[in-house]
């Protein structure tokens, strides 16, 4: 098994590229890959510098006739499926969420195996594990019982994929994301998602009521390790066999995450009154071994919460 950078004429797609993984996975593709081999796409509109700085198509995911047209207009090789209902939306809405999230990853499976695609990503997350999976350093193999819907499709997703691996020989790569943390886009519909808004609040108000209780540890992620993560995974020649990743950076709470933010901004406060989400987050691990990761192609988070922090302050200060 030998380390190989993608071909640098081959074109990628990122579907879903208006999303929070989406934009900062096409800028940093493009700046590896050049901007005209990276073509992004969504339902909808996204960041300026995406729009602006390569190819863009609106795409609807659940199409595949559509995805089928735009990967023979721009002889696709890669493909990163980047959509997802998450955790808070999926348990309001289970059928529409399971529906998503199934056909988007059926029908790219379907078409690298029967077309020209060579390889695909696709996110899985922390929410495959369930209330009865050891919470901390969570093993990569372990009891695997979701309780969420976007957890259950999740899991089913990782399942197909190493179906269609074993079964039809579609190189497909996956990642058990854990909470992602970013300021360029904001994510949409999570449990996690108080990691990010705390920061907007902590530059408006200077204080900020987390929908989840003051200990709860959640295993969380800086974006660009999240990236990283992503684009060294896919630039692996060849994996042994299927296998969606654990990866682990950081694992903090709302109290903890507070503290770090007040070594910046002393005078913030920060209050709690956790909501149906709490129940999510309980069934979710605390801290995760990715010893797996790390052996098999080198895996390594750099930012660490102090930096972290640090780096979202300031994006945000500019940007809000
Ligand atoms: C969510 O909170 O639903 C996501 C995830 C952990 O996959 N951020």
């Amino acid at each position: 098994m030998s380390d190989q950078i993608t071909d640098m004429n081959s074109k990628i797609l990122i579907i879903g590229s208006s999303g929070q993984i989406g934009t900062e996975l096409v800028l940093s593709l493009r700046k590896i890959y050049g901007n005209e081999n990276v073509v992004a796409s969504d339902i909808r509109k996204g960041n300026y510098e995406v729009m602006e700085s390569g190819p863009f198509e609106f795409l609807d995911v659940t199409n595949k006739e559509e995805i089928g047209k735009v990967i023979d207009k721009y002889q696709i090789k890669e493909v990163y499926l980047m959509v997802a209902i998450l955790s808070v939306i999926a348990e309001q809405n289970p059928k529409m969420a399971w529906d998503l999230n199934m056909s988007s990853l059926f029908n790219i499976l379907d078409l690298a195996r029967s077309g020209t695609i060579k390889k695909v990503f696709w996110p899985s997350s922390i929410a495959v594990f369930g209330p009865d999976t050891p919470k901390q350093n969570t093993p990569q193999d372990t009891i695997i019982k979701p309780s969420t819907v976007y957890g259950i499709s999740k899991l089913a997703g990782e399942n197909w994929c190493a179906y269609y691996a074993n079964k039809y020989g579609v190189d497909v790569r996956s990642l058990r994301y854990p909470g992602l943390i970013s300021y360029k886009t904001t994510p949409g519909g999570g449990t996690t998602d108080y990691a990010v808004e705390i920061f907007y609040e902590a530059i408006r108000r200077k204080s900020y009521t987390s929908f989840l209780s003051e200990n709860t540890t959640l295993p969380m992620m800086y974006m660009d390790d999240a990236i990283n993560a992503t684009i060294s995974l896919m630039q692996k020649e060849e994996l042994e066999t299927y296998v969606s990743y654990n990866i682990g950076a950081l694992s903090f709470s709302p109290a903890e995450l507070a503290e770090a933010i007040r070594k910046q901004i002393p005078e913030f406060t920060i209050g709690y009154k956790p909501d149906a989400r709490q129940q999510i987050a309980d069934s979710w691990p605390q801290s995760i071994d990715d010893s797996s990761a790390r052996e098999d192609w080198g895996w390594e988070p750099k930012t660490d919460l102090d930096e972290m922090v640090r780096i979202m302050l300031l994006g945000l200060h500019y940007s809000i």
